[in-house]
């Protein structure tokens, strides 16, 4: 059931399956005080996915640049409060798949729609890239992109869906990656969308 994609990457099916009412009642609670919005790239472009973020620290993207910011820029104030649901649930993928101690200081939330995608990027903003990054995917499928440490290396189509956690570490923690645009499709309980919980040690 739990599939190593290379050294470092691996997807623990449905294991955010047991937990899912106490993440999507802590995810209302944050999308009240942070709503989704879509960011500018600093080339100036909007992006197709819409973005929220929980934790001490979270990743904003503008004409600047992108960073890791502990106030919303929309709203002045802080992040919302890492729940502890998604603290526990990051931490214990993380240690099952070999990465004991992750204790996530940001929390990326993204959102995609029929249409929205995430072109091929390394995530390199963080400080201390020997920590993993723990993604948990809700709502409607999707086809993830895993490519390799150059750009140009092919990339593998993986499936993800409600409810699957991927470990991504180690030698995998800087290969390329995105996801391609979905396709329209209906969830029961999240609606017409996917949510990606994107958990990082930052700082
Ligand atoms: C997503 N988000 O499905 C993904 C999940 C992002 C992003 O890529 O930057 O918001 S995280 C996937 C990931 C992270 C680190 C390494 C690798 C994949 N990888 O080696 O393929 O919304
Ligand atoms: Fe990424």
């Amino acid at each position: 059931q739990d599939e190593s994609l290379c050294e470092g990457a691996m997807v623990l099916r449905g294991f955010a399956l047991a937990s899912e009412a106490a993440l999507l009642q802590a995810l209302d609670v944050i999308v009240a005080q942070a709503p989704f919005r879509h960011l500018v790239t600093p080339g100036g472009f909007r992006m197709s996915v819409a973005m929220t973020n929980a934790g001490p620290l979270g990743w904003v993207s503008d004409r600047r640049g992108y960073r890791y910011d502990p106030i919303d820029p929309d709203s002045g104030k802080p992040w919302p409060s890492m729940p502890a649901a998604f603290l526990r649930l990051a931490a214990e993928a993380a240690a099952y798949a070999g990465f004991a101690g992750f204790v996530p200081d940001a929390c990326l939330i993204n959102r995609y729609e029929a249409g929205t995608r995430l072109s091929l990027h390394q995530d390199r903003d963080e400080h201390d890239l020997g920590q993993p990054i723990v993604s948990v995917s809700l709502g409607i499928p999707a086809v993830f992109l895993f490519g390799g440490l150059q750009r140009s290396d092919r990339a593998q189509r993986v499936p993800l869906a409600h409810g699957d956690v991927v470990v991504w570490g180690g030698p995998a923690r800087l290969r390329y990656h995105g996801v391609l645009p979905l396709k329209p499709n209906h969830h029961d309980v999240l609606g017409d969308c996917r949510i990606n919980l994107t958990f990082r040690r930052a700082s």
